[in-house]
Formats: C-alpha cells, sequence, structure tokens
C-alpha cells in the first residue's frame, strides 16, 4: 500500500486532478498496489486536506478509487494528513495517520482500519472510536508531531512488540525522531529515549525508517530490499529519513539500529539527517517507501510540486505529480550512499529504441541526437572524459558547486558536459543534464553531478534553479547516466542512482513535435566521448477512474 505525502501532471502514468501532495501510506494488498495521497478536492493549492486513494498492479496504471479519508472528526476536521501503514502478521492492515484537531489545530495520531480486509481495493476506512490514539507529548509544540511512520516490530519477545517514530523539532529548532511503543496500535507508551536529534534542522516531516542489506552477505548479494521490520544485525543497516519543513528537501543517513534502546545512530556524524545526503537534489519532498512482497524490493516515491505560480496552478486545475517510484539499496560498493533507480516495470512502456555509439563530443560542440519526437523518453548514457586531457591540467574548477554555478552555459576545463532535453531546434528551451569535473592540485578529481533548469522555459512565472551534488565515481567507472523525460519533468539518476535529480519544467517551445535531445560538451580542455547512448521513447500510461462495474482489471 502506498500511503503518500502527493501533487499532480505528465503524461506517463502519474495522478494529477488538483492538489495532490506527500503520498501516505504505500502498500501492497491481494494483487494491487495502493497509493494514498494528500488532496485538497476543492482547489488545486493546499487545503481541505483529505486522502485521495488510486490502485495499480504494475506501478504505472493507475484506476483511481472514491476518496480513502475526510476530514469528518473534531481530531482531524482541519485535515487528514500524511500517515502510513503496517500489515500485522494476522493479516490485518493499521494505518496511523495524523489528523489536525479541529479545535486548535493540534496535531494527534489517528487509527483507521479497513472496513473490509479482504476487498483488494480497501475501499472503506473506518476510523477507531479510540482516536485520537497519540497527543502531542510534554516539551513538544501542539503543532509539531506529525507523519507515523510503518510500524516495526522489535526483534526480540518484548511486550509491547511494536514501534512507531514520529517527526518533531524541540524548543532549540533541533529536528526529532520521537519514537513509541505498542501492542494494540490503540496504547502506546513513550520509548525512554529520542530515536534521533539533529541540531539546527528544525521540524522532521514525513520521517521513514527502514533496513537495508549491507556488507556482502546473502541479503546484499540478493539485491533484495528487506522488509520493514527485518532485524539489526551483520548484514543489515538502517535508514532514517526526514523531509525537513525548512529547506522542503528530503534527506537521508545510513546507521545503526539498537532495538534495545529504540535509538539511531549515523555511521558518520558530518553526514547525519538533514546535513548530509539528500534522496534527490531538485524538486522532490516529503517521500515515503514501503515493501514490496512481491517484487521483494523496498520502494520510494516522491512529491514532485510544482515550480510555477499558484496562479497558474488554479488556472490549470491541478498541481503537483508523483515521482516515477523507484527502489532502493544501499550501495554496498561504497558503503555510504543508497542506489535509487526507477522500478523494472517502467521498462515496459519502452518502445521503439534507438542507440549512438561513440560519438565524439569535442570541446564547445552540440550534436543532435535523432529520435523523432523527444517529449517521453528513457534516456541512458555513458561518457568517457580523455584521460589526458585531466592529466594536463593540473587544477580545475575546485571551488564548483551545481546551485552557484553558471549552469551548463558556464565554461570549466573539464565540464560540463552532458545531455540537453526538453530542447527546441535551435535551444532556445533546454534543460541540461551533465557531469562537470573538478580536479584538485594533489591529483584528486571529483565529479559533481547536475541539472539547470535556468533555460528550460520562456516562461517567466517560474523558479528556474541549477540542482545537484556530488556524485561518487569509483576506480575504473564510467561516467553514467539514465534520464526519464516526460513532458514537464526530468528525473535523472547517475552512477546507477547515487545521485539523483528531479525537474519541474514547463517548456513553451520544445513541446509536443518540436522536442528534440542533444548532446553537449562545454569544457574548455575535455575531449569527451559519448560511448553508448540509448534512448527508448516511452509510451503513456493511463490514469482514470475506476470502472464502476468491473473487478477484474
Ligand atoms: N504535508 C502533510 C503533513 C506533512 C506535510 C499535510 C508534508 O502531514 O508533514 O498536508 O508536506
Amino acid at each position: 500500500m502506498l500511503l503518500f505525502c502527493v501533487h499532480a501532471a505528465p503524461s506517463i502514468p502519474r495522478p494529477r486532478v488538483n492538489a495532490r501532495h506527500n503520498r501516505i501510506g504505500p502498500l501492497y494488498h491481494k494483487g494491487w498496489y495502493h497509493l494514498f495521497y494528500q488532496w485538497n478536492p476543492d482547489s488545486a493549492v493546499w487545503g481541505n486536506i483529505t486522502w485521495g486513494h488510486a490502485v495499480s498492479r504494475d506501478l504505472l496504471h493507475w484506476l483511481h478509487l472514491p476518496l480513502a479519508m475526510v476530514p469528518d472528526h473534531p481530531y482531524d476536521a482541519n485535515g487528514v494528513w500524511s500517515g502510513s501503514a503496517t500489515r500485522l502478521p494476522d493479516g490485518r492492515i493499521v494505518m496511523l495517520y495524523t489528523g489536525s484537531t479541529a479545535e486548535s489545530s493540534a496535531q494527534v495520531q489517528n487509527l483507521a482500519e479497513p472496513a473490509d480486509a479482504s476487498d483488494p481495493l480497501l475501499r472503506e476506512w473506518v476510523k477507531s472510536d479510540a482516536n485520537p490514539v497519540l497527543v502531542p507529548p510534554p516539551g513538544i509544540g501542539p503543532t509539531d508531531f506529525r507523519d507515523p511512520t510503518t510500524a516495526w516490530r522489535t526483534p526480540g519477545n518484548d511486550t509491547p512488540a511494536w514501534r512507531v517514530a514520529i517527526g518533531s523539532k524541540d524548543r532549540d529548532h533541533a529536528g526529532l525522531a520521537l519514537v513509541y511503543r505498542t501492542e494494540d496500535f490503540v496504547r502506546y507508551d513513550p520509548a525512554p529515549a529520542l530515536m534521533h536529534a539533529v541540531p539546527g534542522t528544525g521540524m522532521w516531516e514525513c520521517v521513514d525508517f527502514y533496513p537495508v542489506a549491507a556488507g556482502s552477505g546473502a541479503a546484499a548479494d540478493s539485491g533484495d530490499g528487506l522488509e520493514t521490520s527485518a532485524a539489526p544485525g551483520p548484514g543489515v543497516k538502517h535508514v532514517l529519513k526526514a523531509s525537513l519543513d525548512d529547506d522542503k528537501h528530503d534527506y537521508y543517513a545510513i546507521g545503526t539500529y539498537d532495538p534495545a534502546t529504540d535509538t539511531w545512530t549515523p555511521d558518520s556524524a558530518e553526514d547525519d539527517v538533514g546535513i548530509g545526503l539528500r534522496y534527490d537534489y531538485g524538486k522532490y519532498y516529503a517521500s515515503k517507501t514501503f515493501y514490496d512482497p512481491v517484487l521483494r524490493r523496498r520502494v520510494l516515491w516522491g512529491w514532485v510540486g510544482e515550480t510555477d505560480s499558484e496562479r497558474a496552478d488554479i488556472l490549470k486545475g491541478w498541481a503537483s505529480v508523483q515521482s516515477i517510484p523507484r527502489t532502493v539499496l544501499l550501495d554496498t560498493k561504497t558503503g555510504s550512499n543508497l542506489l535509487q533507480w526507477p522500478v523494472v516495470e517502467v521498462e515496459n512502456l519502452r518502445m521503439s529504441g534507438k542507440s549512438f555509439d561513440g560519438v565524439a563530443l569535442d570541446r564547445g560542440s552540440v550534436v543532435p541526437l535523432d529520435v523523432g519526437k523527444a517529449t517521453q523518453l528513457d534516456i541512458e548514457a555513458v561518457f568517457e572524459v580523455d584521460a589526458s586531457d585531466a592529466a594536463a591540467v593540473t587544477e580545475a574548477d575546485v571551488t564548483f558547486n551545481c546551485s552557484t554555478s553558471a549552469g551548463a552555459a558556464g565554461r570549466g576545463l573539464l565540464g560540463p558536459f552532458g545531455l540537453l532535453v526538453l530542447a527546441d531546434d535551435d535551444l532556445s528551451e533546454q534543460t541540461a543534464v551533465y557531469f562537470y569535473l573538478l580536479k584538485g592540485t594533489d591529483g584528486s578529481l571529483q565529479t559533481f553531478f547536475c541539472q539547470d533548469e535556468l533555460r528550460a522555459s520562456k516562461a517567466n512565472d517560474l523558479v528556474k534553479r541549477v540542482y545537484g551534488s556530488l556524485v561518487p565515481v569509483l576506480d575504473g567507472e564510467n561516467l553514467s547516466v539514465r534520464i526519464l523525460v516526460d513532458h514537464s519533468i526530468v528525473e535523472s539518476f547517475a552512477q546507477g542512482g547515487r545521485t539523483c535529480i528531479t525537474s519541474r519544467v514547463y517548456p513553451t517551445r520544445a513541446i509536443y513535435d518540436s522536442a528534440r535531445v542533444f548532446l553537449f560538451n562545454n569544457a574548455t580542455h575535455a575531449h569527451v566521448k559519448a560511448k553508448s547512448v540509448k534512448i527508448w521513447q516511452l509510451n503513456s500510461a493511463y490514469i482514470r477512474p475506476y470502472p464502476a462495474t468491473t473487478t477484474s482489471l
């Protein structure tokens, strides 16, 4: 089941209609993936938050069901906010969610269950008579207590057996994950200690906590994800993720969970939650994972908001989309970052493909790739920089960083080079996805992966940025990127998904039959070769209402 924090738009297969944002409670149940999302049924802006509900057989084609939950009780009258689903060993599904209360807009946690768990579509939800089941604890602001995680079971025989984390902040602006212990999801005891806190990071929204296979044990070798309650121990690390209300980015860190104290410690204090790695360096927020028992994988979904004006959203009648779901694994080669990759089902949308191999990109060159219409594409490209060029410079752009740079138009010694997507013939519009190499005087090379929206659209009511971050490149590796292009969204994954960037763009010329794709190299000293580029046209996936009369889709 997928319960999100959501918003809506493009044409691969994303929910669109009014304002949807974070996904809540993702879940797989009896043949269907369930996506719940935060939705305003009345307008394309945030407000009147209810739970929308859509189901899919394959995470690509979606059918909308009636609303799952609406604000109709004093404990959630100001909004049925984010939450998470937990499947219990006896088959029960419990949904915990945050309600914003009628009287004071305090944030309380509520319990709901399907009226009929034998219904594969889980159409009806019943809120517990015991609600609210948790209220803000002493010392926590009444509006700083939200977004319960999926519950996990302690590995021992403890009673209570279940743990749930909830995001918060303290009076000194430290971001917090609080843990509660429960047996029946109605009564809760606070854990004696905070699960984790990071000074200066402010309110943590949509906290997520899950195990990943580490090292070179059987679990890691299989490439499988781990079920949420997988016991900590050798070969298992735990990821803690928080969505930072202050800067609207999703940060994660890898660390160790101690089930005796319900605390978590990051592997690297410098890369702690909120100050280190991000799932995505572009427009991507309030994400959530779930464990898919069918393909034994952990799947991540993010909310991709709009970067145009609220006025434009109201005019178009919808706002926000869901990212393409991603499989998440620990990168066992580096041990220090996750790998995110579009779910394998996306490959079923691939239609005709074209390959371009060994394309030389001289300094200052732009090379068109003739794939016809280039609005819905799946691109895989591998680049190689002539080693003698890097060797010939003693130092290159050591102070570079994507967001403070001039973007793809800037010229460095060993970058930028990559692809221009959603570009028109004369490049008056283009979204650049590229690498940029730095070299220190000690000979060390570092690689940035960036996405430049500055020339993505002629429209003027947009926020346009250059996004990006460093990407680890190990000895012997080529530079590789996968890019999913879908009209108004570009999702990019460098080095197998070590660094990811999502852009919301609104081309006005590079649309429909006029959209093109190019290779480019704007470095002044690097000869670059596109060793291989494969580009597939992507089919559209459907999103439509669930037909009232059919049950066999
Ligand atoms: N959106 C929800 C909250 C969550 C936030 C309310 C994330 O539960 O913290 O719509 O965008």
